[in-house]
């Protein structure tokens, strides 16, 4: 499989299980100018509403990514540019770490490999649905997390490794040690972005910037500001004069 991510600046994660924005509509939600949306949620999704909001993306030029939160709703889609499961490494219910998976696998009428990926999360707000669900442990130093991020790289060969502080925005300190951490894997960032200026913090130190809540409770054109926040800190990374 190819590393789409590689290149990605940000990612908007849709939540089936929450309403748009005022009357926005998918189109609006497709033209923010992110690199890929993630359509996936924590806690009541159904694969009725994982396919009105992926057929409704289907029409529209974005790539297209299902986060199935549990095997049993995986929906097959010919739309979708592939499949981003979480691997939840601080996890305290093994479950999430590989309990899901094997059950995907046995009842799975056959595993999509070639567009199925994995993404290391490391789980950071503890009152965040995921961290309840999935009983993670989040009192991790930065150091902690560093090891987390470069262990899932290094031993254990994953592609992208997730902090997510969903609903709060988190630690650059930590960000910035997990990014020191790692040298292959594409670093993402998630939780309580909501503006220019939290975008670009966070995407100084990881390589992609997700946005889910704000695009539910402020719209399209706040989302917006979050891409641009993204793209001007990517560009300011890479730039020889950025010391
Ligand atoms: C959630 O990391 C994402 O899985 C984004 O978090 O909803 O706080 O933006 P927010």
């Amino acid at each position: 499989m190819s590393r789409p991510w590689e290149s990605w600046d940000h990612v908007l994660k849709v939540d089936p299980d929450k309403e748009l924005y005022g009357d926005e509509t998918f189109a609006d939600v497709c033209r923010t100018g992110t690199d890929a949306i993630e359509i996936g949620g924590t806690l009541d999704v159904t694969t009725a509403k994982m396919e009105r909001v992926m057929t409704a993306c289907s029409e529209h030029d974005v790539a297209l990514y299902q986060e199935p939160s549990n095997p049993a709703v995986v929906v097959e889609d010919e739309a979708l540019d592939g499949y981003l499961v979480p691997v939840v490494l601080n996890a305290t219910d093994p479950f999430w770490i590989t309990g899901a998976h094997k059950e995907w696998v046995r009842i799975a009428n056959g595993v999509d490999w070639d567009r199925t990926t994995t993404e290391a999360y490391v789980v950071l707000n503890p009152d965040a649905d995921v961290a309840e669900l999935t009983e993670a442990d989040c009192d991790q130093s930065p150091d902690d997390v560093a090891a987390f991020a470069r262990a899932a790289e290094r031993m254990f060969g994953q592609e992208i490794v997730y902090l997510e502080y969903s609903g709060t925005l988190g630690d650059p300190e930590v960000v910035a040690a997990a990014d020191d951490a790692t040298e292959e894997a594409t670093l993402f960032y998630g939780g309580g972005v909501g503006d220019y200026d939290s975008a670009y913090q966070m995407g100084r130190h990881a390589d992609v910037v997700v946005v889910g809540d704000l695009i539910h409770d402020a719209g399209a054109d706040a989302v917006r500001e979050t891409v641009q926040g993204a793209r001007d800190a990517t560009a300011e990374t890479v730039s020889p004069d950025s010391g």
